[in-house]
């Protein structure tokens, strides 16, 4: 806000959340940039009730599966997004999201908060180990660069599928092989997503997708929630068809299916990915700036389309 501030007058309209489509509609009338976030859809309609001295639009997120690009560009206005600034903070939670179903830490600490009693011995709530296992991140961008490598650090093996071959560089540092998405659901320990959300990537991990697993496989998704199928993750993780999932994003969110609340082998939580200080201090002011930028006739930061 301090540098919007130096750019013009900053009016806050959905401080805790998105407002419903009239609302958000009336509060951006007159507007010159408006500034976005996941939940807020952002569409040819919005830039119509904008008005015509509408600028730029600034999502504070790097997806922007929220906005009709080519609707809002076509119009004359620029879209930003916030790629770079929360790479490490996701891979984070990506990784931490995978340690706590694959070491059942969710499940240990539900057991001691219901105090219920619990003795030491050998096989007390066995996990599974990631070192020698396979890592198949589907979208070796960025943030699954840098999930790959916390996974090296953790002696994993690293597989990638995506639209393009990674440069070798990156092939090289990381020892990534690169797959069809078929062949890599069939033989990785652990598939992580890391795509963005498009029509093709829309239910990417469907109940085909989650029967070429290996059963003894666990799912990560810190990307968006409609890349899975929830409700055939739901059922593949209920027959025991894959071992675990770690989810950060739902497909309905903030709705999460109640079938996955029920089940042990799950990790959650509530779209934490980019969740730090520091992190949405910098995706903030990443936004902030490129608003400053186009206002003053400069080039965005980090355009988007
Ligand atoms: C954002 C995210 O915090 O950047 C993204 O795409 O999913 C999160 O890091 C969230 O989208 C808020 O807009």
């Amino acid at each position: 806000v301090e540098v919007l501030r130096e750019a013009g007058a900053v009016h806050v309209c959905a401080q805790d959340g998105p407002l419903p489509v009239p609302e958000l509609h009336e509060a951006v009338r007159g507007a010159h940039a408006i500034v976005t976030m996941l939940h807020d859809r952002v569409d040819a309609d919005l830039v119509a009730a904008a008005g015509p001295q509408l600028q730029v639009v600034a999502n504070v997120a790097v997806g922007y599966d929220n906005i009709d690009v080519p609707a809002v560009t076509e119009r004359g206005v620029t879209v930003t997004n916030t790629p770079g600034v929360l790479v490490d903070a996701t891979a984070d939670l990506a990784f931490g999201l995978l340690l706590m179903v694959t070491r059942r830490l969710g499940e240990g600490e539900r057991l001691l908060r219901a105090r219920e009693p619990w003795t030491f011995h050998l096989g007390f709530m066995l996990g599974t180990g990631l070192q020698g296992k396979t890592l198949g991140i589907v979208g070796l961008g960025d943030i699954g660069q840098a999930v790959a490598r916390r996974a090296r650090a953790f002696g994993m093996n690293i597989a990638y599928t995506g639209r393009r071959r990674a440069p070798v560089e990156v092939e090289t540092e990381l020892d990534a092989r690169h797959l069809p998405l078929e062949e890599l659901l069939r033989t990785a320990d652990v598939v992580s997503l890391h795509c963005p959300l498009t029509e093709q990537t829309r239910h990417l991990i469907d109940a085909a997708a989650l029967a070429a697993m290996k059963p003894t496989a666990f799912l990560v998704n810190t990307s968006r929630g409609p890349v899975v199928d929830e409700k055939a993750l739901a059922e593949a993780l209920h027959e025991g068809r894959i071992a675990g999932a770690a989810l950060d994003v739902f497909e309905h969110e903030p709705a999460v299916e109640p079938a996955l609340l029920e089940l042990d082998n799950v990790a959650i939580a509530p779209h934490l990915g980019s969740a730090t200080v520091e992190t949405r201090t910098a995706m903030a002011e990443l936004a902030a700036r490129n608003v400053a930028a186009v206002l003053r006739g400069a080039e965005p930061i980090t355009p988007v389309g």
